[in-house]
């Protein structure tokens, strides 16, 4: 009877919920970006005594992380995690976070993303009738490919690179000599077919999406720091009493620690695991002659985008 019960009473929660979040994310549920979507659920859900419902929607079932933020303008969805890659084209302000080689440790990520420059990034989505609600962590992006090792910037030369679709995604693989390819997540049918040679993502991606099976090849370049935002549509958050706009905020910032805590944690596991799946890894590629061709990017960097990075590189 009391299972019964149970079952009944998350059977009919939905029905006498007030507010209904679907929240968006193109990855599957042993994702981290799904982790901290099922933490903010149930925080939300429990606080607020099961006023809102949230339904993650996973693995793309709602279009690529492009299509996720025209609905979040659109109130069609009203909450995702998303890759920061994809997010410049809508808040132009947070490719200074995307700058190759900017951050070298997790302190100074914490430091910028959760000091004043993150706060202004986060702000900046009103603009485009978004809510940037609080960073969390896809990782340290490295380069994979199927063709051959790469050690310096030279052995890129020619490969073709699937990136996120990014102007400024595109234009580091140009500098660094590839042949860059914009495509939405997931990828793992093109690099199986040779559509693509390569990609680049964390450690976390690359086992969990079993890029290792079609990708012999990995240089640990953590060229970029990816991060990941939740997300909102601004009109479903202003739709909402005070004290619910409240428990958003207090829910993705729980959920985004949450996350990266799991996430640093779980970092040399991945490598460990790449490594037993056969990967050839190269631990300490040439980073320096990365670094020399990214140079010239600065000078695309204009406005605000450019007020923050001179700010993060000055420090
Ligand atoms: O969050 O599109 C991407 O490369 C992202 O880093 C990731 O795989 C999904």
């Amino acid at each position: 009877m009391k299972k019964f019960s149970l079952i009944l009473a998350v059977l009919i929660a939905p029905l006498f919920a007030k507010y209904s979040i679907d929240l968006g994310i193109v990855t599957t549920p042993n994702s981290f970006h799904y982790k901290a979507a099922e933490k903010f659920k149930q925080i939300v859900e429990k606080r607020s005594n099961g006023d809102i419902v949230v339904n993650i929607k996973h693995s793309g079932s709602v279009g690529s992380e492009t299509s996720i933020l025209q609905q979040l303008q659109m109130n069609a969805l009203q909450m995702g995690v998303i890759t920061a890659g994809p997010i410049d084209k809508f808040v132009p302000s947070i490719k200074a976070i995307e700058f190759p080689f900017i951050f070298d440790s997790y302190k100074k990520v914490d430091e910028i993303l959760d000091g004043k420059i993150g706060q202004s990034i986060l702000k900046n989505f009103s603009k485009a009738n978004l809510v940037g609600y609080h960073f969390l962590e896809n990782g340290f992006r490295n380069l994979t490919n199927s063709k051959r090792a790469v050690h310096s910037a030279k052995d890129v030369k020619g490969l073709k690179i699937r990136v996120m679709k990014s102007q400024l995604q595109i234009k580091i693989w140009k500098l660094i000599g590839a042949n860059p390819t914009p495509m939405p997540w997931p990828i793992y049918t093109q690099l199986s077919q040779h559509v693509i040679d390569g990609q680049e993502n964390p450690l976390a991606v690359i086992y969990q999406f079993k890029l290792y099976e079609v990708q012999k090849y990995l240089s640990l370049t953590r060229h970029v720091y990816s991060a990941l935002v939740f997300v909102g549509s601004k009109d479903f958050y202003n739709s909402l009493p005070k004290k619910y706009q409240k428990l958003l905020f207090e829910a993705t910032k729980e959920a985004s620690i949450y996350e990266r805590g799991l996430n640093r944690k779980k970092a040399q596991f991945f490598l460990d695991s790449l490594k037993k799946k056969g990967m050839i890894i190269d631990e300490h590629p040439d980073l320096q002659s990365f670094k020399e061709k990214v140079k010239p990017l600065r000078a695309d960097f204009k406005g605000v985008a450019k007020k923050y990075l001179d700010e993060i590189l000055s420090k």
